[in-house]
């Protein structure tokens, strides 16, 4: 049985939905263009005015926003409210050039509490659970965003943040904490330190809820952790720039909910920018509907991922994004070829002898591109017969073969030696770009 937040906005009924968004899209357009020097140009470049758009049907009428107008207009240029009106900045550091700011007002703050209170009541939390937020506080949107939150739908905050895992996994005891909100990576290391300690999460803690996001993470992987510790585990997603952890999943675990009554989903194919039939997956563009003080039109996020807008068999009407597939930007072309790493997180985590850490490293050899995955064993599966170890060395690099259609070289490194991370794991060097 699902449980509602705000049952009358969840399971407002499509046509009403539309009305809305609607009505909402039109003032945020006239809104920016009043308020924001870079939409009126924008605009004023495209040959749109706000009364152009009249009808959700207009939207593709709009130009773009991308991550490099942030940058560009560094810190705050962006910005449709003054600094009288923000109350909040995040910074997000992005792996090249300058990092984008992000700023708040009051309402942005309640909103966004808002958006978490309803996805955080749809996975079951409510005001029983103790939850432990392990994502990092401060510029990053994680910590604070599930903060405030989890507080919202009266459960009992344990702030934790990154790192210092053996208390974590110490106070998750003596605190009885029910959710843990982190990347999954981070929780892959938190089970093995527990192992170390001698502590079973399934036996000798009362976690039963995963909220796992920002980053990549495929369904394997869920279904490992799942079978491992026998939590719940739940997608989260979110992007600094729409206000930070924003949807998850619900109970059924069958997409994550995008509120439509804050933003318009779109779905365009990366490289014509046109939108792709439902159910292709595409690059994912978001507009706020509700967000003022760095409000954003037909933002592109990068993430790849596939609309549905079916309503959703829990009884919300509003539409779902599949599992993020990857970024346009963390494709990797290798001899010509399309390689998602979320790809082969999905075959390696189906072969029982494989751990739960892996990395691929890209380099050039003359004109030839070489792709080479460390995968690193379990205790159970790194054996001391050679014998043994090429024969899995052989299995690992033909299932790959099979789902990547490129040869990769196919390294099996003993547990333990690939890196471990707190926050967002990095799994890709790409040396050609060194
Ligand atoms: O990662 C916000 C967040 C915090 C989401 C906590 C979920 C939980 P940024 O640092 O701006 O914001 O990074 C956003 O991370 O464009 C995706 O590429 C990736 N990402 C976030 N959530 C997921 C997810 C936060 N569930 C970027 N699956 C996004 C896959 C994700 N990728």
């Amino acid at each position: 049985m699902s449980s509602y937040w705000d049952p009358h906005l969840e399971r407002m009924p499509l046509a009403d939905l539309r009305i809305l968004q609607e009505d909402r899209l039109k003032s945020m357009v006239s809104y920016v263009y009043d308020h924001s020097s870079f939409y009126r140009q924008r605009f004023k470049q495209a040959g749109i005015e706000p009364g152009d758009i009249k009808s959700l049907n207009d939207l593709t009428k709009l130009p773009f926003t991308r991550k490099a107008d942030l940058r560009d207009n560094y810190p705050t240029g962006m910005f449709s409210l003054p600094r009288s009106s923000v109350v909040r900045y995040h910074v997000s550091s992005g792996t090249t050039g300058k990092p984008t700011v992000v700023g708040y007002t009051k309402g942005d703050i309640e909103t966004w509490t808002e958006s978490l209170a309803r996805s955080l009541t749809s996975i079951g939390l409510g005001r029983d659970d103790v939850i432990q937020v392990a994502y990092g506080y401060g510029l990053f949107t994680g910590g604070l965003g599930l903060h405030y939150g989890a507080e919202r739908i009266g459960a009992a905050v344990l702030p934790m943040g990154t790192g210092n895992t053996e208390r974590q996994i110490e106070l998750m005891q003596d605190l009885g904490t029910t959710a843990l909100a982190c990347t999954p990576s981070y929780f892959l290391h938190m089970t093995e330190v527990a192992e170390k300690m001698g502590i079973s999460i399934q036996d000798d803690t009362k976690l039963k809820t995963g909220i796992f996001g920002a980053e990549p993470w495929s369904l394997e992987t869920r279904k490992r952790i799942e079978d491992a510790t026998g939590i719940n585990a739940y997608d989260i997603y979110g992007t600094s720039e729409i206000s930070g952890p924003l949807f998850t999943e619900c109970i059924n675990k069958s997409g994550i909910h995008v509120w439509g009554d804050l933003f318009l989903t779109e779905v365009l194919d990366p490289k014509t920018g046109e939108p792709v039939e439902d159910g292709e997956r595409g690059e994912l563009t978001f507009t706020t509907l509700h967000k003022f003080a760095l409000p954003l039109i037909r933002f592109r996020i990068g993430d790849i991922s596939i609309l549905d807008n079916e309503p959703c068999e829990c009884g919300r009407t509003h539409p779902r994004i599949m599992r993020i597939l990857g970024r346009t930007d963390d494709m990797l072309i290798i001899r010509g070829i399309n390689v998602f790493p979320s790809q082969v997180e999905s075959v390696l985590m189906n072969i029982p002898e494989v751990g739960d850490h892996w990395e691929i490293i890209v380099d050039r050899k003359g004109h030839l591109d070489l792709m080479m995955i460390r995968v690193e064993l379990t205790e159970s599966g790194f054996s001391d017969k050679i014998g043994d170890l090429i024969k899995l060395k052989k299995n690992v690099s033909k299932e790959l073969k099979n789902v990547l259609n490129i040869a990769a070289e196919v390294d099996l490194v003993e547990p333990g030696t690939i890196p471990r991370f707190m926050g967002k794991a990095t799994r890709v060097t790409d040396k050609r770009k060194l």
